[in-house]
């Protein structure tokens, strides 16, 4: 299905042929604008960025790239194709035809899924709005303001399912979207993570490669839906969002590459040595993965959750490749076992049914899929002759969601007492030294081509320019 940019909206919803539905959009557009102006990233709204735009949702070929200023950003609405003839995946209905519409009795259900799902989106865009400000080069830049738009995009996905299929209620919703933000005293942002300040790169990098990823597990577990519009759309949202997370993992791997660098450079390990050469030293970049990761783990929800076993069960919210990469698609009487705090410093095995423990299992898969990158940065870390290693933490470590919410445990999950946690936390993420360290760091380079110190460049541009294009013309 092409997609129509003559319209006001470009979409590929036929949203002409429904006249009232076009008409609220139309009624938000305005309104989504403005946020974008007050709370995105608009100091930059002169700047000729080198963006792509959807163009179409079929795997080869979906997306144009050109220069455009942010705010002329063609933002849009686009659903994956239909499969035909697709059934229920999991839960009670399996097997049976999807839906079109929201069954009446899992709306409310429903509304909040797409509600938090959609509210991450604008909130992403809210922390980073200040980073174009300190950007390490031209090339990061523009990989900022692409993940901006598309997540501005993704907004839009979720507003268009409020409006489509959730009459009044959701238009009502698809307002506080754009009224709350992120770590607003008043109004903030739904999940935790999405309230922590984004206020420097190695931050960002660490969010789009903890916190993106999440939206991965979140979006496939939501592409498996019963109610097929939602499927549709969270699908094609996956094409974009693996962008996302290649700025993380690479944008990472360019800080290791730099450090080794300087760690060959000045021959030490030493992390004041490293510092003092405008880097960024392992066990540094160590605490602030122990932050985003332990932070991200919480967006999972509770290990044990009668929500999750009730989206589950009702084929609301299934699990990441639920055809390929499971057996039993109704797990109804089977369950796993967890290792539970005893509530006096110890632990127990707790069984759990598999409904219930569904946030589990997709917390399990997502932590696996974090190992990826650091397998790779710990061989670079390797071939270059050091020995240091780059580890996540204990997926108890400094939880506020779920059985281990304040439980004190170190970095490896062993409990911990109270005073020997509070005085090991500064040691475990970034200090208000570390901050400052990298705050110092933050100096704007837009040469093309050049990259700040603390960064490797990357191994190649965008859609095949050249690393030193320029990416962004600022005005
Ligand atoms: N912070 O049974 P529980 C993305 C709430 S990222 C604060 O434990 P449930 C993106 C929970 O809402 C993907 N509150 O959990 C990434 C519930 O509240 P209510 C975002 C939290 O319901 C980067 C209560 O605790 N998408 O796209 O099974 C840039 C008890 O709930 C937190 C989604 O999350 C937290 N961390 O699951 C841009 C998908 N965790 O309702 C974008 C939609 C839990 O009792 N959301 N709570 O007041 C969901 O599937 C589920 O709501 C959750 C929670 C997985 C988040
Ligand atoms: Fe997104
Ligand atoms: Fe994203």
């Amino acid at each position: 299905m092409s997609i129509n940019y003559a319209e006001k909206i470009p979409n590929n919803v036929d949203l002409a042929d429904d006249r009232a539905l076009q008409r609220a959009l139309e009624h938000w557009q305005p309104r989504f604008m403005d946020w974008w102006r007050e709370m995105g990233p608009n100091d930059f709204a002169g700047a000729d960025v080198y963006l792509r735009t959807a163009t179409g949702v079929d795997a080869e070929g979906w997306a144009h790239y050109g220069t455009v200023k942010m705010p002329d950003y063609r933002w849009g609405i686009f659903l994956a194709d239909p499969i035909a003839d697709r059934t229920i995946g999991f839960g009670d209905s399996f097997g049976q035809p999807v839906w079109r519409q929201v069954p009446g009795e899992f709306r409310s259900q429903f509304r909040r899924l797409i509600v938090t799902q959609g509210d991450t989106e604008p909130a992403s865009v809210e922390q980073q709005r200040r980073l174009g400000h300190t950007c390490p080069s031209l090339f990061d830049l523009r990989n900022l303001f692409q993940i901006n738009v598309e997540e501005g995009r993704h907004l839009w996905a979720m507003v268009y399912l409020l409006h489509a299929y959730f009459g009044r209620d959701g238009r009502e919703e698809a307002e506080e979207l754009l009224a709350r933000h992120s770590g607003d005293a008043d109004k903030p942002r739904i999940l935790g993570t999405f309230n922590e300040p984004i206020e420097d790169w190695l931050s960002f990098l660490c969010f789009t490669y903890f916190t993106d990823r999440d939206g991965k597990f979140q979006l496939k577990s939501l592409a498996e839906s019963s109610f097929d519009p939602l499927a549709r759309t969270c699908r094609f949202m996956l094409t974009e969002e693996a962008h996302h997370m290649f700025v993380g993992e690479t944008g990472l791997g360019r800080v290791v590459r730099r450090t080794l660098e300087v760690m060959k450079e000045t021959g030490s390990e030493e992390p004041q040595a490293i510092q003092r050469q405008g880097a960024v030293d392992l066990p540094l970049l160590q605490r602030y993965l122990n932050f985003w990761f332990s932070s991200s783990l919480d967006l999972f929800g509770s290990e044990v959750s009668s929500n999750a076993a009730s989206a589950f069960a009702n084929g609301i919210k299934g699990r990441p490749d639920e055809a390929t990469q499971y057996q039993d698609h109704v797990c109804a009487d089977s369950s796993v076992e967890m290792e539970m705090p005893d509530g006096r410093g110890g632990l127990k095995k707790e069984t759990v049914g598999m409904r219930n423990a569904m946030n589990e299992v997709l917390r399990n898969a997502y932590v696996r899929d974090c190992e990826i990158g650091l397998k790779r940065w710990n061989t670079q870390i390797k071939r270059a002759g050091f020995g240091f290693e780059l580890r996540l933490p204990s997926s108890r470590f400094r939880r506020a969601i779920g059985a281990w919410a304040n439980i004190p445990t170190d970095t490896e999950g062993g409990p911990t007492p109270r005073e020997e946690f509070d005085r090991g936390l500064p040691e475990w993420i970034p200090s208000a030294a570390d901050k400052a360290h990298v705050k110092s760091l933050m100096r704007r380079v837009v040469e093309p081509g050049k990259m700040a110190g603390w960064i490797a460049p990357p191994e190649r541009g965008v859609n095949n320019l050249p690393v030193d294009y320029e990416y962004v013309r600022l005005d």
